[in-house]
C-alpha cells in the first residue's frame, strides 16, 4: 500500500501523483487504459479547489486501483473523518501553520486512545486493512514555513506536503522556482527528514520539478493541465486542407 511504502521509505524513491480537479469515474477508467497508468503511484483528489465534491470520492475509489489521497477543503474534523471513512489512503490538509493545528488534525484523524475520531459503519469498515490513513500536513504559508519543524515533530503527522503556489504568493515571489522558493522548499524538506516524515510537493511545473531536492511524493500535474497539454499538442497546427 501507499502508506506502507511511505512509512518504510528506504529505497521508495519518488512516488508520482496525478492531481484531480474534475475527472469522474469514467475519467479514471480512461487513465487506467492509458500507457501511463502503471507509472502513476497515487491520485490527489482535490476538494479545496476544482469541481470535485466530497460525495464524489467513493465513486472515484470504486473506479481505480491507484491509491487515493484526498486534499481536504478545511481543517474541519468532521470533514476529515468523513473522508477517512470513505477508505482513502490518506488526507492532505491545506494550510497547516503550527504544531497545535497539527495535533488537532492528528486527534481528528486517529481513533481513541490516540485521538477522537469516531468509528461507525462506513465504506472503510467494509474491508478493514488495519492501516492508519496517512496524514500529510501542507506547508504553504509564511507561518507554516516558520513552523515546519514543529509541525513535522508532531506524532501522527506522516508527512509534510509543500504547496508552492500559495507559498510563492505568501512570500511575494514571482514564480514557484525562484532561489528563495527553492531554499524555502529545501528547509521544509530538511524538517521532514529530521523527523523521518515523508516529504511531498505539488509541482505541476517542469522547472520546479527539476530543481527539487529528493521528494517522496511528487504531484506531477493536474488532470486539467494534462488535457490542455494534449489539446495544445494535437491542435498545434491547422489542418492542411
Ligand atoms: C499550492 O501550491 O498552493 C497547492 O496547494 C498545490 O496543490
Ligand atoms: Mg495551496
Amino acid at each position: 500500500s501507499l502508506a506502507a511504502r511511505l512509512r518504510a521509505r528506504s529505497g521508495t524513491g519518488c512516488l508520482r501523483g496525478l492531481w484531480l480537479s474534475f475527472l469522474g469515474p469514467f475519467g479514471l477508467e480512461v487513465v487506467a487504459a492509458s500507457a501511463a497508468a502503471g507509472r502513476i503511484d497515487w491520485l490527489g483528489v482535490d476538494l479545496q479547489h476544482g469541481d470535485i465534491e466530497p460525495q464524489d470520492v467513493a465513486p472515484l475509489l470504486r473506479a481505480t486501483d491507484i491509491p487515493v489521497l484526498v486534499r481536504l477543503s478545511s481543517h474541519d474534523p468532521a470533514h476529515l473523518a468523513r473522508m477517512i471513512d470513505t477508505g482513502v489512503a490518506g488526507v492532505i490538509v491545506p494550510g497547516v501553520e503550527s504544531a497545535a493545528q497539527a495535533s488537532q488534525l492528528v486527534a481528528a484523524a486517529s481513533l481513541p486512545p490516540l485521538g477522537r475520531r469516531s468509528t461507525g459503519l462506513c465504506r472503510a469498515a467494509l474491508a478493514p486493512t488495519g492501516e492508519r490513513p496517512l496524514l500529510l500536513a501542507m506547508v504553504e504559508t509564511a507561518a507554516g514555513l516558520a513552523a515546519a519543524d514543529e509541525i513535522a515533530e508532531v506524532d501522527g503527522v506522516d508527512g509534510i506536503f509543500v504547496g508552492p503556489y500559495d507559498l510563492s504568493l505568501a512570500l511575494s515571489e514571482p514564480s514557484v522556482s525562484t532561489g528563495l522558493m527553492l531554499s524555502a522548499i529545501a528547509d521544509v524538506a530538511a524538517a521532514a527528514r529530521r523527523w523521518n516524515r515523508a516529504f511531498g510537493v505539488f509541482s505541476g511545473n517542469r522547472e520546479l520539478t527539476a530543481a527539487l531536492p529528493p521528494v517522496d511524493l511528487l504531484g506531477v500535474a493536474t488532470d486539467a493541465a494534462v488535457l490542455q497539454v494534449g489539446l495544445d499538442a494535437l491542435f498545434a497546427e491547422s489542418p492542411v486542407l
